[in-house]
């Protein structure tokens, strides 16, 4: 059994986005973020840095986001969500890929970091103008090469349409502006039922609590 360790809108939601779109078995063990459970023992076994998302696969242990996407399409994708290897198809997919984490998803995650995820004392204010800047910066080459309809490689959806669609996502949770072409992008992918049953199957007992 596939098991999906970490919490709901972290990176975990790509992952479980993608689950639910390849419509395999698999279940979530949600991280006590709050409480530091990634940070503890029995979570450092599975990633000795402390950071999700984590997918076990029976002995199978597997971190980076990417590497796991990478992992479940071409083992479950029966041919789809990724690109033939050798293809330019393949190349841009590749481009899509590296741009997102590289490019878009950092200075995001610098947001993220210098408003919660660092100790207190590294925390810098100053980060969040140079984040803005770097992310409108990256956001404007994504620009130029999103399509107006369809995804990143043409008619089918990609692994990176999920990566991109979730990294836009995590933007506008931290008031980034998105371009007009990139934002009707997002708001096509965001309709995805997968999607929805991602985040539905990922809150955790905590938040249903609440
Ligand atoms: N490159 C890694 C980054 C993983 C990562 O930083 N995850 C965050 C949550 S989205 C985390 O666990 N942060 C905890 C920490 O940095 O201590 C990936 O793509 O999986």
């Amino acid at each position: 059994m596939i098991t999906l360790y970490g919490t709901q809108k972290s990176r975990a939601l790509r992952v479980s986005w993608l689950l639910e779109e390849l419509g395999i078995a698999w279940q979530f063990y949600a991280i006590d973020f709050a409480n530091g459970e990634h940070k503890g023992d029995a979570f450092l076994a599975l990633n000795p840095s402390g950071k999700m998302p984590v997918l076990t696969e029976g002995d199978f242990v597997l971190s980076e986001s990417a590497a796991i996407m990478r992992y479940l399409a071409e083992k479950y994708g029966q041919g789809k969500w990724l690109p033939k290897p050798g293809t330019q198809e393949s190349a841009i997919h590749e481009r899509w890929m590296s741009f997102v984490i590289s490019e878009l998803e950092q200075p995001i995650w610098s947001i993220a970091k210098h408003r919660f995820a660092l100790p207190k004392e590294l925390r810098v204010d100053t980060m969040f103008t140079v984040a803005k800047w770097e992310f409108d910066q990256a956001a404007a080459i994504a620009e130029t090469w999103i399509p107006e309809s369809g995804f990143v490689c043409g008619s089918e959806p990609m692994v990176a349409d999920i990566l991109l669609s979730q990294t836009l996502g995590w933007a506008l949770g931290f008031k980034q502006d998105i371009p007009p072409k990139l934002s009707a992008y997002r708001d096509r992918l965001k309709q995805r039922p997968a999607l929805a049953a991602a985040l539905a199957k990922t809150v955790a007992l905590a938040d249903v609590a609440k």
